[in-house]
């Protein structure tokens, strides 16, 4: 009972201080001005953006010579898709004419979503400059009948509308110029320079992006630099010339520590849950990014919600894409679907800006997100019976109202550990109704509790933990999820184990860890006995490994706490913990 305890305080303790306690940012050294923190705060309280992905590439709008991108692949890469040439690529952007671009129109229908931040690509993989750029011809202004920039008249709409301007930026991949990465049909790789491509364009254009166009909300990088190093220049150079401008992980590559602000998800990637860390998901409305006249495949206005919902739930950020046509306009069914969304944001945005990720275990018929002493609930599917369900939260709840409708009490009851809220009997909204339970204090809940598998082993990983101090559920760029960050003692990761057959265990922990991290000890606490570890060295980065520590008896049934920290103080990560394993010895 006493374990119990000390976890439920440990995570009401992380609760009450908000996530930031534990989510220390990716602190620069060159950057003194502003901490990670502040620079952050916009992006967790904003939550949804919007994502243009609009070049020469929507003129071809998926077909190249009477041969078509398919629908699923990304109209965007048509280039390198039928290796056109550069020439050629080249005569077809001279025909970019968007008369009908008007910014201020883009920049209301990302409001009226309820869009709070914009991202347009600056340059793509293609080379091919949007703005008007000193460093390559390859520009709208200097190569197109056009001869506006779409990024100054688009800076300046979002500034007197109040959404944060931001740039996507290609900084690896550049077909275009002769030593970039990617062009490989029209140049010999081998005598490629790619420093050469990164001190003459991706750099100067970088530069460009962070001084002519004001204060931009964050740059968001792709494909990421070969090394950290290369990496670490981008970083430098956003920090010195704009501190509060936040930097997405793409940044840096796979496989590498992030650098950045916050991490990405693959594309389109939904999160499993868990991470501690801010975050952000880009998302497609169709399967395209650029332009494809072939791609119908909308998704509706009720499914961008409740992916809106899901990311939040999971403490994250939406940046939706649109894939605007060539001539400027926004294709039609992409805006009908962001006025929905919009509509619905108007009425329950409460529930999802400034929100933070859903302290409960997931529900058959929705999701939550918490702010304040108050739990929103999203409800998916209407309860047949009109009655609403839950679990494992410890607060008292004080009134629960629809959102839309906070003058009408719904009656709440409390058995053993079930809530029940008395809905009204037809949903009034079918994508999502939120139900606000007014909850006395920060909501908080039992950290789950972890059963035997059906062969009696118990695996320990990121999902059921709960982590103290500096340690944080993190991903990496492979996919996988580990648990970081952890210097000292007092940064720990545990669970609560209800073991119901006695015996003697094996126990075996699964990491990774960098051939500088040697030799530090750690303890792996299992109820009132404890083992201590030596980290071995996997390789770099990601290379997981698993190791035996030995074995524990456990004399009876019954519910014990696990946990594992550092031994002793160091200045770098204990390890990157993926799992610990306790298999029955029979
Ligand atoms: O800008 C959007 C994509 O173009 C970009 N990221 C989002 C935000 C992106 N860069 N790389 N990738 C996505 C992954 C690369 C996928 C590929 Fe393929 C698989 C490249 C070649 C094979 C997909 C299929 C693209 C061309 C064929």
């Amino acid at each position: 009972m006493r374990d119990r305890i000390a976890i439920v305080s440990i995570l009401a303790g992380l609760m009450g201080a908000g996530w930031g306690s534990n989510l220390s940012g990716q602190v620069n050294p060159a950057d003194t001005s502003v901490s990670a923190e502040e620079r952050i705060r916009w992006f967790r309280q904003d939550k949804l953006g919007m994502f243009i992905h609009w070049g020469p590439y929507s003129l071809p709008a998926g077909e190249w010579k009477g041969q078509r991108v398919p629908v699923g692949d990304e109209g965007e890469w048509i280039m390198q898709r039928f290796n056109i040439p550069v020439k050629e690529y080249r005569e077809m952007a001279r025909r970019m004419n968007p008369v009908k671009f008007n910014a201020e129109q883009w920049v209301s229908l990302a409001k009226a979503a309820g869009m709070k931040y914009l991202v347009i690509t600056a340059k793509h993989h293609d080379g091919f400059a949007m703005y008007h750029s000193r460093v390559s011809e390859s520009n709208i202004v200097d190569w197109t009948p056009f001869k506006r920039d779409p990024l100054k008249e688009l800076s300046e709409a979002c500034r007197k509308a109040g959404i944060r301007f931001c740039v996507y930026y290609s900084h690896r991949e550049d077909w275009d110029h002769p030593d970039g990465y990617g062009n490989n049909w029209d140049y010999d790789r081998t005598k490629k320079d790619f420093e050469r491509y990164l001190e003459q364009k991706s750099k100067p254009q970088v530069r460009e992006l962070l001084t002519d166009y004001g204060p931009l909300g964050l740059v968001w990088f792709d494909r990421g630099l070969n090394t950290p190093r290369q990496a670490q220049d981008f970083v430098n150079l956003v920090r010195g010339l704009q501190p509060r401008c936040l930097i997405n992980g793409r940044v840096g590559n796979y496989g590498q520590e992030l650098m950045g602000d916050y991490q990405n998800m693959n594309d389109n990637g939904m999160p499993t849950g868990g991470l501690e860390e801010y975050w952000e998901t880009p998302q497609t409305l169709n399967t395209t990014w650029g332009y494809s006249k072939f791609d119908q495949q909308w998704k509706t206005a009720g499914n961008v919600i409740q992916r809106l919902v899901e990311i939040v739930g999971k403490g994250g950020n939406y940046l939706l894409n649109i894939g605007p046509m060539a001539d400027g306009t926004i294709p039609p069914p992409s805006v009908a679907v962001l006025e929905k969304v919009g509509a619905w944001m108007r009425k329950n945005g409460d529930s999802i800006y400034g929100t933070s990720a859903c302290p409960l275990a997931e529900f058959p018929w929705g999701r939550c997100t918490v702010k304040g002493e108050k739990v929103y609930l999203h409800v998916f599917s209407w309860p047949a019976d009109a009655v609403l369900r839950l679990s494992g939260l410890n607060n008292q709840v004080r009134s629960a109202y629809l959102l839309v409708d906070p003058s009408r009490e719904l009656a709440v009851s409390r058995e053993n550990r079930v809530i029940s809220v008395a809905l009204p009997a037809k949903s009034p909204d079918e994508d999502d109704t939120v139900v606000v339970l007014d909850v006395s204090g920060p909501p908080n809940a039992d950290p789950p509790l972890i059963t035997q598998g059906s062969d009696s082993a118990f695996e320990l990983d990121y999902l059921g933990a709960v982590t103290a101090g500096k340690a944080v559920k993190r991903f990496n760029r492979d996919g996988k999820f580990h648990i970081s960050k952890w210097t000292g003692p007092e940064d720990s990761i545990t669970w609560r184990l209800l073991v119901s057959q006695a015996g003697t265990y094996k126990v075996s922990i699964r990491y990774a860890a960098r051939r500088d991290w040697g030799q530090s000890k750690y303890v792996v606490a299992i109820g009132p006995q404890s083992l201590t570890g030596v980290v071995e060295p996997t390789g770099d980065w990601y290379q997981y490994k698993t190791f035996d520590l030995g074995v524990v008896k456990i004399a009876k049934a019954g519910e014990y706490k696990v946990a594992i920290w550092p031994a002793a103080a160091s200045d770098h990560y204990l390890m990157y913990f993926q799992s610990l394993a306790l298999e029955p010895v029979l």
